[in-house]
């Protein structure tokens, strides 16, 4: 089976395994696990942040964002297909107690007015707008790179009107190693960031989030209240710090796999790639087939490989570390067939 459902199905390579299995571990509650603390300076100083916070996943990462940055009653702004409100279960109204406000965008990049436009201050009637949340790249726009001047320019209205910015960035690594930029480059532009360690990079668990020194602390509380406290995590950190200095410079290989599948799949009568492949995502269209995404998706299973529907007739495939050069000839193959 070549599985192209999605980056969070790589499993974790011999060397992250031996890393697991020599962690030094102690309880991380207590702040005493030393893998995990050489994790967060890590990734803290990766991300130009001054502390850093080892959590179970990108959707605990976010939700433990909103919950920091904002209080019940407020209002978040972000795109109107962004993770945080298409796929964490309305995690942020259920447990944040905010409301959601969302914005269009191309490619995932929100006009800057339109941001400034939507944010609501005092007034007796209005919800205050306790966060703006990004996402880079974009997901469902199909791995889209939100450019750094964008992120800039939604930064500035921000910080006039004294709103904190968050940043989903799960696969924030993929923009910078596509645009052969660092990731401080992006959150440079950001209040907190949050980014996955198990998609892409290849770790088997895990996500960081990262802020200032004050932030991080009442995060910690937010993670605690949430069962989030692991204790002996050492022997799931010890893997993320493989992640993020090993598995990084790789994922251009993901992009490059991304790119001629999309090729390919420009030629094969029928389809249509509809994004624009900046990264390890491809958006296929399978209406001229006349087939849904999901017959679709069917008859690609029986030939031995996954994928995943992002619309009635739309088609994610992506690449990993798990996907050879070799497999994507033979998905080309198997979709010439269909
Ligand atoms: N995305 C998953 C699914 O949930 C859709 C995927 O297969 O792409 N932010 C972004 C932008 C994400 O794409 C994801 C996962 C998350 C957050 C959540 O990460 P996890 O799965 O670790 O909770």
């Amino acid at each position: 089976m070549i599985d192209l459902r999605s980056d969070t199905v790589t499993k974790p390579i011999e060397a992250m395994r031996k890393a697991m299995y020599e962690a030094e571990v102690g309880d991380d509650v207590y702040k005493e696990d030393s893998t995990v603390n050489k994790l967060e300076e890590l990734a803290a100083d990766i991300l130009g942040k001054e502390k850093a916070l080892f959590v179970t996943s990108g959707t605990q990462g976010n939700q433990i964002a909103v919950l920091t940055h904002c209080v019940r009653g407020n209002e978040v702004l972000l795109e109107e297909n962004s993770h945080i409100f298409y796929y964490e279960g309305g995690a942020i109204s259920a447990f944040a107690g905010v409301q959601t406000r969302t914005l269009p965008s191309r490619d995932g990049a929100m006009d800057p007015l339109t941001v400034e436009s939507a944010i609501r201050g005092n007034d007796i009637h209005e919800p205050e707008t306790g966060l703006i949340c990004l996402e880079n790249t974009h997901n469902r726009a199909g791995g889209a790179i939100v450019p750094v001047s964008n992120m800039e320019a939604v930064y500035k209205v921000a910080k006039e009107n004294q709103v904190p910015v968050h940043l989903d960035g799960a696969r924030l690594f993929n923009a910078a190693v596509a645009e052969r930029k660092l990731v401080k480059d992006y959150t440079q532009y950001t209040s907190t960031v949050q980014i996955c360690l198990s998609k892409g990079l290849g770790a088997p668990v895990g996500s960081i989030i990262a802020g200032s020194e004050s932030f991080i602390e009442k995060a910690r509380k937010w993670r605690k209240r949430l069962g989030g406290g692991l204790r002996q995590a050492g022997v799931l950190a010890a893997p993320g710090i493989i992640a993020l200095t090993d598995m990084v410079e790789r994922l251009e290989d993901d992009h490059i796999h991304a790119k001629r599948l999309a090729n390919g799949i420009r030629n094969i009568e029928g389809l249509s790639v509809i994004n624009k492949v900046d990264t390890n995502i491809i958006l296929v269209d399978t209406s001229e087939k006349g087939l849904s995404s999901k017959v679709y998706i069917e008859r690609l299973k029986e030939k031995g490989v996954r994928a995943v529907s992002f619309g009635p007739t739309t088609v994610r495939l992506t690449t990993h570390h798990q996907v050879t050069k070799e497999q994507i000839d033979k998905v080309l193959f198997v979709m010439q067939g269909i």
